[in-house]
């Protein structure tokens, strides 16, 4: 993400930035009642539409990542900007995702990952960060210091661009669970190559911006939701555009596809369990992240029903005692996971 400095421009007509700020204020709070939310689809039909997707790849595939067969997805595309689709919350329970949470505060924050802590202090090489913090005295405020980590190819902020040299891997889990997504939507090889996570604990926001410096643009941006619900602002190609808001709750899965991919998009706000301001049901979604013992075991963890499945571990990312550490932080916190394909390459299967 690349936003410009606010005094630099005229800002007149530049809609994204007004939508921003409007949704941004906490006092007064701001009017949510534009905001699209595609738990009732029924009251946007000028503004979404559902889509139908289903595929042939076995259900096996989608439970080993933690997802629900597509044909049981709920999936939107926003008339407004074509190709912005919405999976609303394909997880097969919350186990599952309490899995993807903690990746991302784990295996996903350890070197050689650079993360924006690096700026302030020489992390521990062998550590994670959730580990580091939780060895710091409860007072300190270390976790939440934390903003982003980068995987894979980096983007280097000061020169707006990827640096070639510096690569660091990606994650095999995260890469299969987003290629498994772009197979459904039939992006073929897709191979995810950098991968951002924002943390967003309450009060922090992101202004409005294109992502735009990858070579390849006409694979998807995938981006996971995870946590606290947030507005997600997404507008057209240029400022002069009026962006929508949507809700998004954990669980959601957004793909940024043909002209959305270079859409304005912007987070102008995190809706934690203490806002009283939130509209039907967001709050209630956030509390679910309280403590582990919210969750009927039921919720915890749903088997797949296919044959030969083995994949139990979603129920053991909330049944372990760790988790209780993990669901405190979450339920102030909102976690944004969003991968990229940045280089072309030569499909050698259609040679
Ligand atoms: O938090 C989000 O959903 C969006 C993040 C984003 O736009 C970015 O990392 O460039």
């Amino acid at each position: 993400m690349v936003s410009e400095s606010c005094n630099k421009y005229d800002r007149t007509n530049d809609l994204v930035f007004k939508e921003y700020k409007r949704y941004k204020k906490r006092k007064p709070p701001p009017d949510f009642s534009e905001v699209i939310d595609f738990h009732q689809p029924e009251k946007y039909i000028s503004l979404i539409k559902e889509s139908y997707v289903d595929s042939t790849i076995p259900e096996n595939v989608f439970c080993k990542v933690g997802l629900k067969h597509p044909k049981n997805w709920k999936v939107y595309e926003l008339l407004t900007c074509p190709g912005f689709i919405v999976i609303q919350n394909p997880f097969i329970c919350y186990g599952a995702q309490s899995h993807w949470i903690k990746q991302a505060l784990t295996e996903y924050t350890k070197k050689p990952y650079p993360c924006n802590l690096d700026a302030l202090v020489a992390l521990d090489k062998d550590k994670t960060v959730w580990e580091i913090s939780q060895e710091k005295s409860v007072e300190n405020n270390f976790i939440n210091q934390l903003r982003w980590t980068h995987m894979g190819y980096h983007f280097d902020y000061n020169i707006v661009d990827y640096k070639a040299k510096e690569y660091y891997g990606f994650p095999k889990d995260l890469a299969e669970l987003t290629v498994t997504i772009a197979d459904v939507f039939k992006f073929q090889n897709y191979i995810a190559e950098t991968g951002i996570i924002n943390y967003y604990p309450e009060g922090s926001s992101m202004g409005g911006h294109t992502d735009h410096y990858e070579e390849e643009l006409s694979q998807p941006l995938i981006s996971y939701s995870f946590g606290q619900a947030a507005v997600f602002l997404i507008g057209g190609p240029t400022r002069d555009i009026k962006p929508e808001g949507i809700w998004v709750r954990t669980g959601d899965i957004i793909l940024m596809t043909g002209p959305s991919r270079t859409a304005f998009h912007a987070v102008p706000c995190i809706i934690t369990k203490n806002q009283k301001t939130i509209p039907h049901d967001i709050g209630v979604s956030c509390q679910l992240w309280q403590t582990s013992e919210y969750f009927p075991a039921a919720e915890r963890a749903e088997y797949c029903k296919c044959i030969d499945c083995s994949h139990h571990f979603w129920t053991n990312a909330m049944n372990d005692s760790s988790w209780e550490k993990f669901a405190e932080y979450i339920s102030k916190t909102r976690i944004n996971i969003n991968i990229r394909q940045v280089h072309k390459h030569v499909d050698t299967n259609n040679k």
